[in-house]
C-alpha cells in the first residue's frame, strides 16, 4: 500500500510513512508548520506551527483500525451527521481509505494534498488540504445523479487547548442554538461561550468566524469558514469521557470541538450536476494583550 503512494513524495516537503497500526500517513513540512494526514478517512491528525503548541487535539487512546474513526484531529462527517439506524454514526467518509489524487508544492511554500472518496456513483467528493502558516480544508461535493442529492457534512475538528474551562468561544453571538444537553433552543447572547460541563450544541444558520480564545496557551485559534451554515460545539466532559473507550478520562480538559458544516435544517440539497464547497481555514494568533 505504502509503496504505491511513494510516487507522491516531495523531497523535503512531503513524505509517505507507515503510521500507527501500519496505516499509510502523509507527513508534511513547510517553512511555517508541520502536518500529518492519514489516508484512512483522509484524516488530518496533526497541524502545528513551528514554535507553537499543537493546534489539533489527538486522543492518546485513539484507535487506528479500519472500520473505526480516528479520535481527534479532523474527522470528515459525510454524508450524514449523527446517528442513523443500522449505519455508522457520522457517515462512512471517516471510515474509508480515500484515494490520494495529487500532492503539490505550491509557489510561495504551501503544500497541497487532494483526496477523492471512492465513488458510490451518486456523488463525487474531493477533499483538498493546504498546509502553510494556516491549515485550509476544502470538501467539494458534486451531484453526479439525475435527482436532487441531499447530504450533511461537517469538519468535526478537535482543537487543542490549555484548559477547556478557561477558554472563551467568540463569534456565535446572535446565532440560534440547539442545545442537545439541555434539550432547549435559544439565541446565543453577546458573551463568549464558556465550557464548564458537557456541551453539545448545534448552532444553525451560523456562518461567522469563531475565535477560540485560550489564555492558558496565550493564543486565539481562528476558525474561518465559507459554504457552511452550521457550527457544532462539543466537549464530552467527565462522565461521557469515561464511557468513551477511545478517549482518556481526563482528556476533555484539553480539547474543544468547533465543527464547521451543514447539518440538520442546514443540510445541503444539490440539483443534478450541482456542486457545494465547504471551506475552513484554521490559523492561530497571539492573544491580544
Ligand atoms: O460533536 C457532536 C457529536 O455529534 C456529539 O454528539 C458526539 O457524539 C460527537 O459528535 C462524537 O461522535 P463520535 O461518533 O465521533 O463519537
Amino acid at each position: 500500500m505504502i509503496e504505491s503512494l511513494k510516487q507522491h513524495e516531495i523531497p523535503g516537503r512531503l513524505a509517505i510513512v507507515e503510521g500507527k497500526s501500519g496505516m499509510p500517513a502523509i507527513r508534511i513540512e513547510t517553512d511555517w508548520s508541520t502536518a500529518e494526514i492519514y489516508q484512512h478517512g483522509a484524516h488530518v491528525t496533526s497541524f502545528q506551527t513551528k514554535g507553537g503548541a499543537p493546534v489539533l487535539f489527538m486522543s492518546g487512546e485513539s484507535l487506528f483500525q479500519s472500520g473505526k474513526a480516528i479520535r481527534g484531529g479532523v474527522p470528515l462527517v459525510y454524508p450524514w451527521f449523527g446517528g442513523r439506524e443500522g449505519s455508522p454514526a457520522h457517515g462512512f467518509a471517516r471510515l474509508t481509505a480515500w484515494d490520494l489524487l495529487e500532492t503539490r508544492a505550491m509557489p510561495g511554500g504551501a503544500v497541497r494534498v487532494r483526496f477523492r472518496l471512492p465513488s458510490d456513483g451518486a456523488s463525487e467528493v474531493v477533499y483538498q488540504v493546504t498546509v502553510a502558516a494556516a491549515l485550509t480544508l476544502e470538501l467539494m461535493v458534486r451531484n453526479l445523479g439525475a435527482e436532487d442529492f441531499r447530504f450533511e457534512s461537517c469538519l468535526h475538528t478537535y482543537f487543542n487547548v490549555g484548559s477547556a474551562d478557561a477558554i472563551g468561544l467568540h463569534g456565535l453571538a446572535g446565532d440560534r442554538c440547539v442545545d442537545l444537553v439541555a434539550a432547549r433552543e435559544f439565541v446565543q447572547g453577546p458573551e463568549p461561550v464558556r465550557i464548564t460541563s458537557e456541551t453539545d450544541r448545534i448552532y444553525q444558520d451560523s456562518t461567522g468566524e469563531v475565535g477560540i480564545r485560550d489564555p492558558s496557551l496565550g493564543r486565539t485559534i481562528h476558525v474561518r469558514k465559507s459554504g457552511s451554515r452550521s457550527t457544532v460545539v462539543w466537549n464530552p466532559w467527565i462522565d461521557k469521557s469515561i464511557r468513551m473507550a477511545d478517549f482518556g478520562d481526563e482528556e476533555y480538559r484539553r480539547m474543544i470541538c468547533v465543527e464547521s458544516g451543514n447539518v440538520g435544517e442546514n443540510a445541503v440539497v444539490l440539483p443534478p450536476g450541482g456542486e457545494a464547497v465547504l471551506r475552513v481555514e484554521i490559523e492561530t494568533s497571539p492573544l491580544d494583550g
